[in-house]
């Protein structure tokens, strides 16, 4: 019979899917960004600056150019929070890009 259906799940099996799941579209959301930063000197700066953003991401892709002063940080986080990560961890950003 018509419209016999009704929404909802059944009392028998189990429970309806998780309404909290993120949807797949944010998880594939992603910056990349190159960070100029300033006071790195060694590979305890490499680690800190690494660990800074991984605490905060822990997918996220580092590499730190020691020479150059540069930071590229392949993320789900926004460049504020590579920024403020970064700081946190006591260097001083001059720039992204
Ligand atoms: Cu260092």
């Amino acid at each position: 019979m018509i419209g016999s259906r009704q929404k909802g799940y059944r009392s028998s099996g189990s429970p309806p899917d998780s309404p909290n799941l993120e949807p797949v579209g944010q998880l594939l959301k992603e910056y990349i960004m190159q960070v100029q930063v300033e006071g790195m000197s060694c590979g305890h700066c490499v680690k800190a600056v690494t660990r800074a953003i991984t605490e905060r991401d822990a997918a996220a892709k580092v590499n730190v150019d020691l020479g150059a002063g540069r930071v590229d940080v392949d993320s789900r986080l926004s460049p504020a929070e590579v920024t403020a990560a970064i700081a946190d961890a006591g260097y001083t950003v001059k720039g992204t890009n």
